[in-house]
């Protein structure tokens, strides 16, 4: 299996499950924005993004979808709940909640307030999106609550897509005191040599 990667990237999901996984990997380090606009990646990633898994025949994009597939690849690593069972149903929520919950208002806050040149950064757009988090961040908190994992014991993708994704609000000082239980999960994640690993460059 081949990951193109980039560091501080959306591609540290994967390379945490492959790292949780102990599988073999090659971890192809490509620049943003001159390497992913070569005609060369565009054909495996139409979109000039990271990251890239490539498996034999299989080449997927879509950081979360990379990430289930490698679970469903892995069923040893119990990853991934049983099929049909009430924690699978809950295992796709995270996933798709850290997608369309969590990330959207981290990304608006981060391309106003960092990204962007000053004179294109519209506060208001910072100002909806501190709000949205906060209601956003107010659900994670109670789902964690009294738990190891979002799902209960078990590690589980859904931890890897809603912690990597806690972890640019952690890095933008947007988890306050005020979430002692996701602080406190997020530590939990971050002792996890996978976690360390994958985050280590
Ligand atoms: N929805 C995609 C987004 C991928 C994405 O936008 N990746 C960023 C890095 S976090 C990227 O490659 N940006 C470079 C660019 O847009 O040129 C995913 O989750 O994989």
């Amino acid at each position: 299996m081949k990951l193109y990667y980039s560091p501080q990237s959306r591609a540290v999901r994967p390379r945490w499950m492959l790292e949780e996984i102990g599988a073999p990997y090659e971890l192809a380090r490509v620049q943003l924005g001159t390497d992913t606009k070569t005609p060369a990646y565009l054909k495996i990633n139409p979109n000039g993004t990271v990251p890239t898994l490539v498996d034999g025949d299989l080449t997927l994009f879509e950081s979360a979808a990379i990430c289930q597939y490698l679970a469903d690849r892995f069923p040893d690593k119990r990853l991934a709940p049983p099929l049909g069972t009430p924690a699978r149903g809950l295992y796709y929520q995270w996933i798709h909640y850290a997608m369309s919950g969590l990330e959207p208002p981290l990304v608006t806050i981060f391309l106003h307030t960092i990204n962007k040149p000053e004179a294109e950064r519209i506060p208001v757009l910072v100002t909806e999106a501190r709000a949205q988090l906060q209601t956003v961040l107010g659900v994670v908190e109670q789902a964690v609550l009294g738990r190891t994992f979002i799902l209960g014991d078990q590690l589980t993708t859904a931890d890897v897509m809603v912690g990597s994704t806690l972890v640019w609000a952690q890095m933008m000082s947007l988890l306050s005191d005020e979430r002692p239980a996701t602080s406190a999960y997020l530590a939990r994640l971050a002792s996890r040599p996978a976690f360390q690993r994958a985050m280590s460059d």
